[in-house]
């Protein structure tokens, strides 16, 4: 861990109550010059939505504790009918009082937090080393965890993970990146794959509404993990400020069908998942390493759904897949076997792989085909995450059955 500094000295709630979203963060001012420069068509304009909330964007967010009390108390009532009342059980942060005493669901200033699974870069055709320019912008957001329950996320370019940037072994890259953000956190980044002091991060500490620049050559190919390093540092990560930059190596990897972008992390909170109203960060529920969500692409479910990935049958599928958060992933796809595995990201792939462990703060890339039609479930196989605390997503594959593969009920649960 590097690039340990320290937070502009001004209070967090003496900030400004404005805050400046962005989009939904599929195709932002700032990631269209990104994707601009990595080649890639920008697929909507930029919306900016500016929410003059009572209390700031860090604070409670509550119009009075009066309200706040009442409405929070009834909405726990009514999402969690069967939770023991506070004092009624001996143990666990999962009955506390504190519980109930959530604020009310914040409006939210960008529809999404999460990042479409399709936002990957185009492959790279170029056969020699180019300067790749990427803009990356820090971007306080309010958006839900799931419907009712809403969260303050940091991120890069208002979307969680950070833009996927893609480059090839020999590159330079040049990293600006701006701190658009409406409270008193510097940001930075920690790029894996940078050859330098803290991946960057020593060069890139960079205040509210400043900016920063450091650049650097991509020398080792494989999938890195990008992060934010400014102190404190796992409360940056965990609200949302991770990425990954994908150097491919000469000659680039094989062409498949599909190619897809999905981070897992977590959400450290004041109330479990379920429970509405605006969660706010836990400080105690993280250094325990029990979070209240583990989420893929920042929301419960996210990636599932009208989000979900699509393929067809025949087709072949790449999942650049990085753990941005605090916990390792036991990575499976239910109905599926990863063909190719390249373990922790490394240059040499295992095959015929049915789970593989991916660890905090690494990256992994899977491939796989389709046989059949249905819906394929990618989940952290620790299931309690990915059944109560929303680490799964889905590729939906259509096409024509084939019964001497599989016969049987094509919908349903699995496991
Ligand atoms: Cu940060």
């Amino acid at each position: 861990m590097t690039g340990i500094t320290h937070r502009v000295d001004v209070p967090r709630e003496a900030v400004p109550t404005q805050e400046s979203g962005g989009s939904n963060g599929q195709a932002d001012g700032v990631l269209g010059a990104l994707l601009g420069a990595l080649g890639m068509s920008m697929a909507a304009a930029l919306v900016v939505a500016v929410v003059a909330a009572s209390g700031g964007i860090r604070s409670g967010g509550a119009a009075t504790p009066a309200q706040s009390a009442t409405t929070a108390g009834q909405q726990v009532t009514d999402a969690m009918p069967g939770m023991a009342m506070p004092g009624a059980a001996a143990g666990g942060a999962q009955t506390t009082a504190a519980q109930g005493a959530i604020a009310a669901a914040k409006p939210v200033t960008v529809k999404s937090i999460a990042r479409a699974a399709t936002a990957v870069p185009p492959a790279i055709t170029r056969t020699s080393p180019a300067t790749v320019s990427v803009t990356l912008q820090a971007q306080e957001v309010v958006a839900e965890i799931a419907p009712g329950q809403t969260y303050t996320y940091w991120t890069f370019n208002g979307a969680v993970p950070g833009p996927m940037l893609r480059v090839r072994v020999g590159d330079t890259v040049k990293i600006h990146l701006t701190n658009a953000s409406g409270d008193a956190w510097p940001h930075s980044i920690d790029m894996h794959a940078v050859a330098g002091p803290g991946g960057g991060a020593t060069a890139s500490q960079t205040a509210p509404g400043a900016s920063s620049d450091f650049s650097f050559k991509a020398l080792t190919p494989g999938l890195f993990i990008y992060h934010c390093a400014s102190a404190p540092i796992p409360e940056h990560i965990a609200n949302g400020m991770y990425g990954m930059i994908l150097v491919e190596p000469e000659g680039g990897l094989p062409k498949v069908d599909h190619e897809f972008y999905v981070m897992q992390g977590e959400l450290y909170t004041n109330a479990p998942a379920g429970v509405a109203g605006q969660h706010e960060f836990s400080q105690a529920k993280m250094d325990a390493e029990q979070p209240d969500y583990v989420v893929m692409n920042g929301a419960m479910s996210a990636l599932t759904g009208d989000n979900a990935m699509k393929a067809k049958v025949g087709d072949t599928a790449r999942i650049y897949f990085g753990v941005g958060g605090f916990l390792p992933s036991s990575l499976h796809l239910i109905g599926g076997v990863f063909d190719k595995v390249y373990p922790e990201a490394g240059s040499v792939p295992n095959t015929n792989v049915q789970t593989t462990l991916v660890p905090a703060g690494g990256a992994t890339i899977v491939e796989t085909h389709f046989v059949e039609p249905g819906t394929y479930t990618l989940v952290d196989h620790s299931l309690p995450r990915a059944m109560d605390k929303g680490a799964m997503a889905q590729i939906v594959v259509s096409g024509t059955p084939d019964p001497a593969i599989y016969s049987g009920p094509t919908s349903g649960g699995g496991h």
